[in-house]
């Protein structure tokens, strides 16, 4: 995904020897990686698959491992919800498991880290979210990134495992997966200037999220693993900004009004919806050194940029 590819590239650049797990598809799922795949040790596999796993991890025996792998998408999570819990709750459990079983069998300690999310906040208690504020998930996905983020938590302090929890706010780019709303926007916003499209299709355009550039994000998740002591991170960038607000500077950026072509669809709605989400990352900011780069207005110009020449490309070959 996303994160996997910012955080190979980051791992890469540091000396390190990756190794990476994609699930078997009937096309090819690695464009986001294609431009690093020589470097990388892929192999197919699933965090469901235990049995897999194990195999692998033993063979590898690495000094560190990111699981960012989940059906990550909170709506599919309402239609999907067993499997958004397999891999997002036992995936977890699986592989801590296994680092548990290599500790006592080999002596070899691996550092762990979890994608914990922002979506555990949902319904929030406080404003801004920050490491101790109770969490209220409001999606299948929400409670089963809460269980992998206890689980994490009850193996550090029962089996002294290595284990963090980035608790990450929404983070986007160009390599963001077309169905999240940012993406979705700009994708669209782009493919209307160059007249591919007309309209742009929405769900709720009052919720507010805190959005921050991947890029980023993912210096953060290896800064933890590298503190001699494990802890939770929140990792935000402190402003919030409605999906409306979204819209309008995406479309801005391209000289667009978006009110001229954006619609509700109500089959974009959730059941029930997170309206908020404010981050506080004051403890990541003095303990780990981490401060976001980019700003939201950088962010939007990034992937609209990027946007923009895919949509070119489309154009060019649909004249062809
Ligand atoms: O882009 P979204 O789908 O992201 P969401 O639900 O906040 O989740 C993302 O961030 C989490 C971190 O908090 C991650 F854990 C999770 O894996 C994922 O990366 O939706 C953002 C907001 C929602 O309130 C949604 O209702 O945008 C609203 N929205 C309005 N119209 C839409 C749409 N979302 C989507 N996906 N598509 C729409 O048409």
């Amino acid at each position: 995904g996303q994160d996997g590819s910012y955080l190979a590239e980051l791992l890469l650049n540091k000396g390190y020897e990756v190794h990476g797990i994609i699930r078997r598809t009937s096309n090819f799922p690695t464009t986001r990686i294609d431009h690093i795949h020589k470097d990388l040790n892929l192999y197919y596999g699933d965090v469901t698959d235990s049995s897999c796993l194990s195999r692998m991890i033993r063979q590898i025996l690495p000094d560190e491992i990111y699981n960012l792998a989940a059906q990550s998408h909170v709506k599919v999570s309402f239609q999907e919800p067993v499997y958004t819990s397999n891999s997002v709750s036992i995936g977890t459990l699986n592989i801590l498991e296994i680092i548990r079983d290599i500790k006592e069998d080999l002596d070899k300690s691996i550092r762990f880290y979890q994608a914990s999310s922002s979506e555990m906040f949902g319904k929030v208690y406080e404003t801004p979210q920050k490491e101790t504020t109770p969490f209220y998930p409001r999606s299948p996905y929400g409670v089963a990134k809460l269980y992998g983020h206890w689980i994490t938590v009850n193996y550090r302090e029962s089996y002294n495992i290595f284990g963090c929890s980035g608790i990450l706010f929404n983070h986007e780019s160009p390599r963001r997966g077309e169905t999240f709303v940012t993406r979705k926007i700009t994708r669209a916003a782009t493919r209307i200037k160059l007249g591919l499209q007309n309209k742009l299709l929405l769900g709720n355009l009052d919720a507010k999220r805190d959005w921050g550039y991947a890029k980023d994000y993912v210096e953060a998740m290896w800064m933890m693993l590298q503190k001699e002591t494990p802890e939770d991170y929140v990792i935000s960038t402190g402003e919030t900004h409605s999906v409306r607000e979204f819209c309008e500077l995406a479309f801005n950026e391209l000289g667009l009004n978006y009110r001229d072509f954006v619609s509700i669809d109500p089959i974009y709605y959730r059941p029930s919806e997170v309206d908020l989400l404010l981050g506080d990352s004051h403890k990541a900011k003095t303990q780990l050194g981490w401060t976001p780069q980019t700003s939201f207005n950088d962010l939007i110009r990034i992937m609209i940029e990027n946007d923009l020449q895919l949509a070119e490309k489309e154009k060019f070959y649909a004249s062809r």
